[in-house]
């Protein structure tokens, strides 16, 4: 298990954020039923738990700069170190009280991420990795998947919402392709666990467009530090600036690539057909 300095300070955050969203997962079950619904009461829980997040992590590192998910750039004097803090990554979920959500916090030096730790207070799973000291879930080391075909494989995604319909037909040849060739394809709704999932060996692959920095930052220190591989959708490393994720064991994230590349050749053909017309 990991027992840095750094690592502490962000596992004590996290679980202290990680109160404030359970007892406000609590409340949301009385607010289903309310005709308002829970939203906005999920947009102060998010916006408490980045709260703290972003007390505890400046108290214990004064002058490194903050990204949040609510609150945007707080830039610090520290110009080297950067929190990348994501309070609730799967906000869906919370709002419809199904447990797989998580808070991420993912530090970077000098552009690169050097921790990682993501924590679903639902369940107590807390995974941690820092570069050159391995991935963990708890006190278990992890490993990514060993399985090399991807028709033995699990894959997840993250599917577009409706407010943005204009990645749908992109993501949906891109499910076609994938099912023809994947065992299985899942969609559980937090980015963050689903990179965790691919570290712990549960998921074979996963890809999604249209995601965030803090959605990934801490996600990418776990698939490297369990083994994994890690780009964009197109294989280069600019994964952070373009939003758009792909990752797996060396083999199915390689498959993955090709897949994603072939459906969007395939879907392209047409289109570029009619256009000579
Ligand atoms: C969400 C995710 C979800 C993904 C969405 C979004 P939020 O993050 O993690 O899995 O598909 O694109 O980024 O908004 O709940 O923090």
């Amino acid at each position: 298990m990991l027992y840095s300095a750094t690592i502490n300070v962000m596992v004590k955050a996290a679980r202290r954020a990680g109160r404030s969203l359970k007892r406000d997962l609590g409340e949301i079950e009385h607010l289903q039923v309310s005709l308002k619904g829970p939203a906005n009461f999920v947009s102060l829980a998010d916006k408490r738990a980045e709260e703290i997040l972003l007390q505890d992590l400046s108290k214990a590192r004064p002058g490194y700069g903050f990204i949040g998910e609510e609150g945007g750039m707080r830039e610090g004097t520290d110009k080297s170190h950067t929190w990348i803090v994501d309070p609730l990554d799967g906000t869906t979920n919370f709002l419809h009280g199904i447990p797989q959500f998580a808070i991420s916090i993912g530090l970077q030096r000098e552009g690169t991420m050097i921790a990682g730790l993501i924590y679903n207070p639902a369940n107590e799973e807390l995974y941690m990795a820092e570069r050159g000291q391995g991935a963990w879930l708890n006190n278990t080391r992890l490993r990514v998947a060993a399985r090399r075909e991807l028709a033995d494989a699990l894959i997840t995604c993250g599917i577009p919402p409706l407010n943005r319909a204009d990645g749908h037909a992109r993501f949906q040849s891109e499910l076609a392709h994938v099912m023809r060739h994947a065992g299985n394809v899942r969609r559980l709704g937090s980015a963050a666990l689903d990179m965790c999932f691919v570290a712990a060996g549960r998921c074979d692959g996963y890809w999604e467009r249209g995601i965030q920095t803090w959605d990934m930052a801490a996600g990418i220190v776990l698939i490297r530090e369990a083994g994994g591989f890690v780009s964009d959708a197109e294989g280069r490393s600019d994964m952070m600036s373009n939003g758009t994720v792909c990752c797996g064991n060396e083999y199915i994230h390689r498959r993955l690539l090709d897949l994603l590349r072939e459906a969007d050749a395939g879907r392209r053909a047409p289109l570029a057909r009619a256009a000579q017309l």
